[in-house]
């Protein structure tokens, strides 16, 4: 069943689509409702299952690519629009569905987690993130981003709890957005620890005038620099300006969903959803406005005008351009960098998309992009979240109201 090792000439854009096989092990469907109703933890599907975490669903598959043979196994089914997936201790796994649910997956069984905010769920926004701190081991903070506030009005908001049991606690609000809008899209709401005490967390122009993404004094449209504790630090680069807001360490975004901080690089990227072909890989300097929705791309869906009125004006003074535009659109949500397993992939990106259904391996020399091989393209369903786990395996949440969370390894 194992697809032929393809070897392409490097490099080339786009490689082909990759080839599957499906091997069924059967009897999924049961063991899946027992563990996904947290009555008891899954029974062994397979003699010599080689972790714990494999047992709540049974179905493998084997997907060819540039340089391995991937084998995906689906290890949680059932769930509603999984938003993000955070590692803890232990071989246990946080999952957010955007409804409102925090779910651990433990010995693979999933419980649900009490103790949330009220979140208000509607179309793009509800709970979305969770991250755990990076000295969870020592402090036990969880930090979650979700929309608050009821039908008339939203705003993304941070919070940190710590988890006791099947419970959080000692619930901290840390943030939230200072503008209200009506609900429902444009959220952005990942969170990224820098690693010096400060976290970075993304909010989208909220959808309705995207016009305030150039509003330095309003959080939509930009990512924001937090100390742990919420409070802001003092060398954000607008502290102490008139007409800035202080949080902010870049603006002029549309939709972030994609952030992480390159380890060999200490380089901070960001996915970005455009309108209609302007999606965005953008490298995050502080301080910097990438344009939108100036300098964009990006077409209106309605009048397919080009926003910013034209080509000419994708090149603006003072507004900086991506790294790269995704085209055809991606929809990109959820970013991971490749560190420590993958040969071949190591320091590389992992782009998830939504409506295009893939995750790109984005392959970067000295800030460029130089290489880029699409995976899983149409075998998995929307992509919302990438994640590289503690155990070097790469995790994928499925955006869909059945939806999933699949674990990626070599299988060479
Ligand atoms: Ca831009």
């Amino acid at each position: 069943m194992r697809q032929p090792f393809k070897q392409h000439p490097f490099p080339i854009s786009v490689s082909e689509s990759p080839s599957r096989a499906f091997l069924s092990f059967g009897v999924g469907i049961a063991f899946a409702l027992l563990a996904l109703a947290g009555c008891e933890p899954a029974p062994e599907a397979e003699a010599g299952s080689p972790s714990p975490m494999e047992g709540v669903t049974q179905e493998v598959m084997e997907v060819g690519s540039q340089y391995h043979n991937l084998r995906v196994e689906r290890i949680v089914d059932g769930i509603s629009n999984p938003w993000a997936i955070a590692f803890l201790p232990g071989e246990r796994i946080l999952i957010t569905e955007r409804d409102g649910a925090l779910h651990l997956l433990e010995d693979g069984a999933l419980t649900e987690i009490s103790g949330l905010p009220e979140v208000h769920a509607q179309n793009q926004g509800g709970l979305m993130d969770v991250v755990p701190h990076p000295d969870y081991e020592a402090n036990g903070w969880l930090y979650l981003t979700y929309s608050k506030g009821d039908s008339d009005g939203t705003v993304p908001a941070l919070i940190r709890a710590q988890l006791e049991g099947s419970e959080l606690t000692d619930v901290e609000e840390l943030f939230e957005s200072n503008t209200v809008t009506s609900p429902g899209r444009h959220y952005g709401s990942r969170v990224l620890f820098m690693g010096d005490g400060t976290l970075l967390m993304t909010i989208g122009d909220r959808g309705a005038e995207p016009a305030r993404a150039q509003d330095t004094q309003d959080h939509s449209g930009t990512v924001v620099r937090l100390n742990e504790d919420g409070s802001v630090p003092d060398d954000n680069p607008f502290v102490g300006q008139e007409g800035y807001a202080p949080e902010i360490y870049t603006y002029g975004h549309r939709n972030i969903q994609g952030i992480i901080l390159h380890p060999e690089t200490g380089e901070v990227w960001a996915t970005e959803h455009g309108p209609r072909g302007g999606d965005e890989l953008n490298l995050l300097v502080p301080g910097t406005n990438y344009g939108w929705p100036e300098a964009t791309l990006g077409r209106d869906y309605g009048t397919q005008e080009q926003f910013g009125g034209g080509d000419s004006d994708r090149h603006l003074p003072g507004m900086e351009e991506p790294v790269w535009e995704f085209l055809p659109t991606l929809a990109p949500s959820g970013l991971a960098v490749v560190s420590g397993t993958f040969d071949n992939w190591e320091g590389d990106l992992l782009a998830g998309g939504l409506r295009s259904e893939r995750v790109l391996r984005v392959v970067l020399e000295e800030g460029a992009v130089v290489h880029i091989e699409e995976l899983f393209t149409h075998d998995l369903g929307r992509i919302r979240d990438v994640r590289q786990g503690p155990d070097g395996a790469i995790y994928l949440a499925i955006d869909d109201s059945d939806g999933a969370i699949y674990r990626v390894e070599v299988d060479d």
